[in-house]
């Protein structure tokens, strides 16, 4: 009997669910808990850790999974390396459902950095406007960067006082759109974005934002995470609950 843990997060997760679910194929859905009121998932939902690695393998175990489905963010890279450690322990199918990192286009100017440091260093040292579309959790590195004044863009209010001097916040969930992206860039007279190289299309919208009004993009690599099975549509993914070995790593 299938029954599918779906590691979920990104707008990718909330489309399996749909499908899952009306597939009436058995699933929890699970969030860690970052925000305040998650998306609601057509399926049952689970939030917060598992307790690492060997929390994840008590999960799997005591649940009768049978198929995870890591669908979580390119940047949540703890979870997908649990993940693929967990699922190696309990010898349960594990499979990445996974976006193509962005490429520039014509009339991009984007600056790839392999991490949240490299794209502090990449930023002028003369005082600048810049918008931190990067969420809450890496925030601290660019204190060392007070000059700058920053737009910030988070789901909820910050708890406590924010590491920058000079910020200003938008709280604001996505997917968002080019024009109220474009809206937000001009009337903060932003001169950088700093953003992840997050894929998919729920935070495109900058990048197609700063084109239109020709501004440069620091833009921070994924990190990198361990081989795995990884599909790259819906169809994949049900293909490999249906028949977990056809898809080599
Ligand atoms: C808690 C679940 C869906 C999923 C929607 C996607 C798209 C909108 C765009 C910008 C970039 C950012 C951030 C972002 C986007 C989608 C997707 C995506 C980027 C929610 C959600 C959770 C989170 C966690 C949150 C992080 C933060 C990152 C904001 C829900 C809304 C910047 C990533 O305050 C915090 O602690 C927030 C933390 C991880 C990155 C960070 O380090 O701060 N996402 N985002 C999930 C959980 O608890 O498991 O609340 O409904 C989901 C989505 N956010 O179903 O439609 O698929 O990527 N999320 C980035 O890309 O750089 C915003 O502002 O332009
Ligand atoms: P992370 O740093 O990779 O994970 C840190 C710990 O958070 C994990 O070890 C695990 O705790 C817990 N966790 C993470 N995702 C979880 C999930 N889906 N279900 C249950 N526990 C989870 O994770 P993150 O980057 O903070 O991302 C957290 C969530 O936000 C994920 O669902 C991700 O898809 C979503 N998200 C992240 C980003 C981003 O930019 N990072 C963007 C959009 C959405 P334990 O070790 O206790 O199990």
């Amino acid at each position: 009997m299938t029954r599918v843990l779906l590691l979920g997060g990104t707008t990718e997760a909330s489309q399996l669910a749909r499908a899952l679910a009306s597939a009436g194929i058995d699933a929890v859905f699970s969030y860690a808990g970052r925000t305040e009121a998650p998306v609601a998932q057509p399926v049952p939902t689970r939030v917060g850790g598992f307790g690492g690695v060997a929390g994840l393998v008590r999960y799997l175990r005591d649940e009768g999974v049978t198929h995870v489905v890591d669908a979580t963010h390119p940047f949540a890279a703890r979870m997908s390396r649990n993940a693929v450690e967990a699922c190696d322990a309990a010898g349960v199918p594990l499979c990445g459902f996974e976006r193509p990192p962005w490429e520039p286009g014509r009339g991009d100017d984007w600056r790839s950095v392999p991490d949240v440091a490299a794209a502090v260093a990449a930023l002028p040292d003369t005082p600048a406007r810049v918008f931190l579309a990067i969420g809450r959790q890496n925030l601290e590195p660019f204190a060392a960067r007070p000059q700058h004044r920053y737009l910030l863009r988070l789901v909820d209010p910050p708890e406590g006082v924010l590491p920058l001097p000079d910020a200003e916040i938008v709280i604001a969930r996505g997917p968002f759109t080019e024009t109220g992206d474009a809206a937000l860039l001009s009337a903060h007279g932003i001169e950088f974005i700093v953003a992840k190289n997050a894929g998919g299309t729920g935070a495109r919208a900058k990048l197609d934002a700063a084109r239109t009004l020709g501004l440069p993009v620091i833009l921070i690599d994924r990190p990198a995470l361990p081989p795995r099975r990884i599909a790259r549509s819906v169809e994949e993914v049900m293909a490999f609950l249906a028949h977990p070995a056809d898809l080599g790593v």
